[in-house]
């Protein structure tokens, strides 16, 4: 399988609040490099470079706006004077107008995020537009004939709306190649997110539209990041009804039970019938995730795979979340080989 990835990734490291003090993120340039070393340990296949794409290219997933502002938000925030990382501080919540974009950068850190885990800096823009270059190239690789395609993003993209960052995410990367597979032509896609955390902004985007569906498995909001997204009554909207299926499940969810909630999703993307899979593929479902709470292994990582072989849709895996970076590369990897039969 064809891996695409982009050394730019090591140009944006952020900053994470965690238990009252500011510190370096979870989601860090390890993680990617840990990855890509796996895919290279074993063979999994040829490693190519993104392609370059255009801002229009982000623009479906999400509003113009949005992406105009992550592309000049560091300038607009260095021209007040500042250095430090830019992170949002006053969110538009319920009961405040909060409909009209503000002028300064403050007031658009806030419009446009859901939370501060989404810092910006020098580097931000340049290597999540390569992240989001690579799941667009791997989606261009599926449709001119390839079965599979594995797009090694960093930063990560499943909690990014259509115009919101969060949770480490900026650009939507898994978003941004099924839209790009429907400009292609498709008449159907599918997304199914196996990050531990709900795709809220994958949900986000396509909540009202009927020819992506939307599939998550993730830890039960109730308890588990994002809280405020993720249940199970959460089935789209308008001609979307019914084409967005959250499979929240408790936490200390282990093979049984995750396996459950996998053949779950099956039968729907089966009744969707895709054109093409997108696979967000996040690893912190692992038992030694340091921030969250279910408990699969590294063997079954490899089932997961096979599970995702036997829906028989031509299949672009996109890189999310996974914070073990000593296990992360051999959990991603265990799910390509097992896609491909290697297990
Ligand atoms: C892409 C992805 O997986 N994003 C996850 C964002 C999670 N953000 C909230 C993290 C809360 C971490 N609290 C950790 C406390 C550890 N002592
Ligand atoms: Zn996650």
């Amino acid at each position: 399988m064809l891996t695409i990835y982009s050394s730019d990734h090591r140009l944006h490291h952020g900053v994470e609040l965690k238990d009252g003090a500011i510190s370096d993120s979870f989601e860090k340039p390890l993680r990617a490099e840990t990855v890509l070393a796996q895919v290279r340990a074993t063979g999994l296949g040829d490693v190519i470079s993104p392609k370059a794409y255009q801002c229009a290219d982000y623009a479906g997933a999400h509003s113009q706006r949005y992406v105009d502002f992550l592309a000049g938000a560091w300038h607009e925030w260095l021209a007040t004077g500042r250095t430090c990382q830019a992170l949002p501080l006053v969110w538009p919540v319920r009961g405040l107008p909060g409909h009209e974009l503000p002028e300064f950068i403050d007031g658009k850190l806030g419009f446009f995020s859901m939370d501060a885990g989404s810092p910006i800096n020098a580097g931000t823009w340049a290597a999540i537009s390569s992240s989001a270059n690579s799941a667009l190239t791997g989606m261009d690789a599926l449709l001119g004939g390839a079965r599979a395609a594995f797009a090694l993003c960093r930063p990560p993209g499943h909690h990014a709306g259509r115009e919101y960052m969060g949770g480490y995410c900026y650009l939507n990367n898994a978003a941004i190649a099924a839209q790009h597979c429907i400009d292609g032509g498709a008449k159907r896609v599918a997304v199914l997110d196996i990050d531990f955390h709900h795709g809220n902004g994958t949900q986000d985007i396509f909540y009202d539209r009927p020819d992506v569906l939307f599939v998550s498995t993730h830890g039960d909001p109730t308890v588990s990041y994002p809280y405020f997204s993720g249940h199970a009554d959460e089935r789209g909207v308008g001609a979307g009804e019914g084409f967005n299926l959250n499979l929240p499940l408790p936490r200390g969810t282990a093979w049984e039970g995750f396996d459950h909630a996998l053949r779950h999703a099956g039968t729907a993307i089966g009744q969707h019938a895709p054109d093409a899979l997108v696979i967000s593929l996040g690893v912190d479902t692992f038992e030694d995730d340091p921030i969250s709470h279910f408990r699969l292994r590294t063997p079954d990582y490899l089932r997961i795979g096979e599970a995702i072989a036997s829906f028989n849709v031509p299949t672009l895996f996109v890189m999310e979340g996974g914070y073990m970076v000593d296990e992360i590369g051999i959990n991603a990897v265990n799910v390509l080989l097992g896609f491909e039969g290697r297990a």
